[in-house]
Parts: structure tokens; sequence; C-alpha cells
């Protein structure tokens, strides 16, 4: 099962590494020499979904990542169309930042019984959107007030709330692109109240950040719009992990 694979690690103290591929925003050579990279450098997982699809690029992109990476395929859907039975796990998200009752639990009712039949692996999430002082596609997406990236003890409750409800992973996300990322202060706060792994992303675009964000206790870090740009970075950002853990 992906998710003991990740207590796992977590439990070890080793810093994992996600990659996010957002099939509306990469062509498929893109995909392939992302994939193939990941595969190289030992990539911990891999994250498939966006906010917004404007084709069915999802299953061609599977189909692809599959066919060059070895380790987990997890989707992480920005809407209930991107379920699919290519991948190996899902992110079943509920926006606990957020009081749109639809991302807390409607869109769940209507995807349940296709997450059923996928065979999928259900991995219960609670997903927090933390401010930036521009709004983030997945804020305005969701359509929810996201918390104040300044305020790490309302994250910290919220997370709390989370894994007292039976959440098995939290994720901070800044959103994608984000011009900062989550702050480590945050990070601490949720960690020092929580036990459940913890995986945070939007806005890392260097090594150096993804190291801040281990060492203030994230386990799982996602980068998705740096290697967009620039996919051979997945060295150094490997590079740096591996560092994290010696
Ligand atoms: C977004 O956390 C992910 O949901 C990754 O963000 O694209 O900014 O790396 P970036």
């Amino acid at each position: 099962m992906i998710l003991d694979q990740i207590r796992q690690k977590t439990k070890q103290g080793k810093p994992q590494l996600a990659v996010l591929f957002d099939p509306g925003k990469l062509s498929l050579p893109e995909v392939q020499k992302t994939a193939t990279l990941c595969e190289q450098h030992r990539i911990d997982c891999v994250l498939v979904g966006g906010s917004l699809m404007l084709d069915n690029s999802l299953e061609n992109c599977l189909t692809v990542i599959k066919k060059e990476y070895s380790g987990p395929v997890i989707l992480f859907p920005g809407n209930t169309f991107q379920v699919h039975p290519k991948a190996d796990a899902i992110l079943f998200l509920s926006l606990i930042s957020g009081r749109n009752a639809d991302l807390l639990i409607g869109k769940h009712v209507e995807a349940a019984g296709i997450i059923k039949a996928s065979h999928l692996e259900v991995i219960p999430t609670g997903y927090m959107l933390i401010s930036q002082s521009q709004p983030t596609g997945a804020q305005y997406m969701s359509q929810t007030l996201p918390i104040p990236h300044n305020k790490p003890e309302i994250a910290a409750a919220t997370a709390m709330a989370g894994e007292m409800l039976g959440l098995q992973v939290l994720y901070l996300d800044a959103g994608s692109g984000a011009s900062e990322p989550v702050h480590e202060e945050m990070i601490r706060a949720v960690k020092q109240y929580t036990s459940i792994p913890l995986i945070v992303g939007g806005g890392i675009c260097k090594p150096t950040m993804a190291q801040k964000a281990w060492s203030a206790g994230a386990n799982i870090v996602v980068i998705g719009t740096a290697f967009e740009k620039t996919p051979h970075l997945i060295a150094s950002f490997t590079e740096a992990r591996n560092i994290c853990y010696e």
C-alpha cells in the first residue's frame, strides 16, 4: 500500500520528494522527459492533477508516466473528472481550510462510486490552502478563503481537527506557482500538533527552499512549476533530499 510506504518513510525521518504533473500544462513529450528523470533520480512519488484541464489529457499523461516511472502514481484531483484507474492511488481531498460544503464532502459523495469501482487506493487527505498576496488558481477555482499565511495557529488547529476526524495525511498548499511558499513557522506548528504525514507544496522553486520545508517538518515536498520550466532541476532537488537525510 502506498500510504504504508509514506508512513514508513515518515517514521524513518526520510525526506520525500514528489513531482506534480499537471496534464493541462504539459505536452506529452514534456511529460515523458520529466517522468524519465523521476525514474532516474528515484523520486518518491508522482502526483497527477490540476485545477483545470481543457481536454482529456489525463489518460495520455498517466499512460506516459506509467511507461517511464516505476514508483507510485497518485492522483491529485482538481475536480471529480480527474479520477482514472490507470493511477495507483488518489488523494481523497477534503478542503478543510475552506467552508465550501461541496469541497468538504459534496464532491466526494458524487465521486465515491466511481472511485470504489476503479480500485484506486484511497488516501484520505486534509487539504489546506494557505493565502498569498495574489490569489492562486486553486483559491479561485475552490472559491474559498485560504488560511492567512501568518496565522500558524489557525493552520495547526485546522490540521488537528482533520486528524481527529480520521484523515490520514495533511497537505499544506500555497497553490501552484505561489510567489512565496508556506512559511516554516506554519509547517513547524502543524507538525508539532499532529502525527500524520505532512505534504507541503506551492512556490518551492529552489533546493534550499525544499530543505527548509523538510527541516521544519514536511515529510513530502511537492514540486510542480519549477520542474515544468526546468525538468533538469530534479537532480539538484534529489541531491538536497539525500543530504537532508544524511
Ligand atoms: C500545487 O503544491 C503544488 O498544488 C505544487 O506547487 O507548482 O508551485 O510547485 P508548484
